[in-house]
């Protein structure tokens, strides 16, 4: 039998994944990772990935030598089924569970009631500021915080980022336009913190409130926005994207539920069951930034400080914009994470 790898697996938001040490995985990372996933398989019933890109994730967590900076986040995807592990994109979701992984893996000296982890997202090179509970020195993840997507209620763990624009695509609008037509649908290709290609759920054929496994049905609609995407891919500075998981798609319409704006977001192939954390503050700029084509179509509040209420197929994602001027400064998000093993994994 091949060596345990130590591994801690985590429900991070709305996601879940496994959490290693950097110095505990081995030289042949990637393969070990397809292995310990059970990719490639659609139903990855040789591993622990989920059958879902959502829970076929990984970070990769060691000390940071960075001033000011206490750990050091490398996010992965592992395709569910192609033998494909890509650095191309950041998770928000999974980074919710870092903080806990670090300060439970010794990484981080917990304080009394709450600890502030700050964590270089290595993807794309921002920094973020996770708060965990530690009630006499020691992680919780029990609390009443509740986000939509997942059941129940945990520990909160609020999430601060900075300086996220043009994080992977080098300019919150890569093409230097707010819109820019790609097979005759209006487009706005936006990264603040998550390439994504924001389009009217109407120009694609659909309302915007459809169930996940309804678009995910609607093949039509899967080849349009394939083509768009791989269109939009080199024009985002993302290179030939064929293989990679950004840019993510998102179709926006008007609020159903009282919020900002309603979406519905392939993560690119598969149809998201929320929004991921970076998309939504993507996503959540575009609908600030006058002339995009979410910006008529959202209701985008008043003030310096902004909650936008992200609409997505279980709920929504409030995100908390701070603007100077017209642009968004700095943006917050609420997020809980809960501990599910902490053991060995076998590639
Ligand atoms: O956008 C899914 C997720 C994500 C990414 C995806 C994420 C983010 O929900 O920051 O969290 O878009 O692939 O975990």
């Amino acid at each position: 039998m091949s060596n345990g790898i130590r591994a801690m697996w985590i429900r991070g938001g709305t996601s879940k994944g496994g959490y290693f040490l950097a110095s505990d995985l081995p030289d042949d990372r990637d393969a070990a990772l397809l292995s310990i996933m059970g990719s490639p398989d659609i139903r990855q019933i040789d591993g622990m990935g989920g059958a879902d890109p959502l829970t076929s994730k990984v970070a990769v967590v060691q000390k940071s030598e960075r001033e000011g900076v206490d750990v050091d986040y490398l996010f992965l995807q592992v395709f569910v089924d192609q033998p494909i592990v890509t650095d191309a994109q950041n998770c928000g979701n999974i980074l919710a569970g870092v903080g806990p992984f670090a300060i439970e893996r010794g990484l981080v000296v917990a304080r009394d009631e709450e600890t502030p982890v700050t964590i270089y997202m290595e993807n794309t090179g921002q920094i973020a500021t996770a708060i965990v509970q530690t009630p006499g020195g020691h992680v919780t993840y029990q609390g009443d915080a509740q986000i939509d997507g997942a059941p129940g209620t945990s520990a909160p763990i609020p999430i601060a980022f900075k300086d996220t624009a043009g994080s992977s695509c080098g300019a919150l609008l890569p093409t230097g336009n707010v819109v820019d037509v790609i097979n005759g649908v209006e487009v706005t290709m936006i990264d603040n913190g998550m390439p994504c290609v924001v389009m009217r759920a109407e120009d694609m054929g659909i309302f915007g409130d459809e169930t996940p496994e309804d678009l995910e049905e609607n093949a039509d609609l899967r080849a349009k926005l394939e083509v768009i995407r791989l269109t939009c891919g080199p024009m985002m500075n993302l290179g030939d994207v064929t293989k990679k998981s950004v840019p993510k798609m998102t179709m926006v319409s008007a609020s159903r539920k009282g919020g900002a704006i309603a979406t519905r977001t392939f993560i690119p192939h598969r149809c998201h069951k929320t929004i991921g954390v970076l998309g939504a503050v993507s996503v959540a700029t575009a609908c600030l930034l006058k002339g995009s084509v979410a910006y008529d179509l959202a209701d985008k509040g008043a003030g310096a400080k902004r909650d936008l209420k992200i609409e997505h197929p279980t709920g929504e994602m409030t995100v908390v914009a701070k603007l100077e001027g017209k642009s968004v400064a700095s943006a917050a998000i609420l997020r809980t994470a809960r501990k599910l093993m902490d053991g060995e994994v076998f590639p």
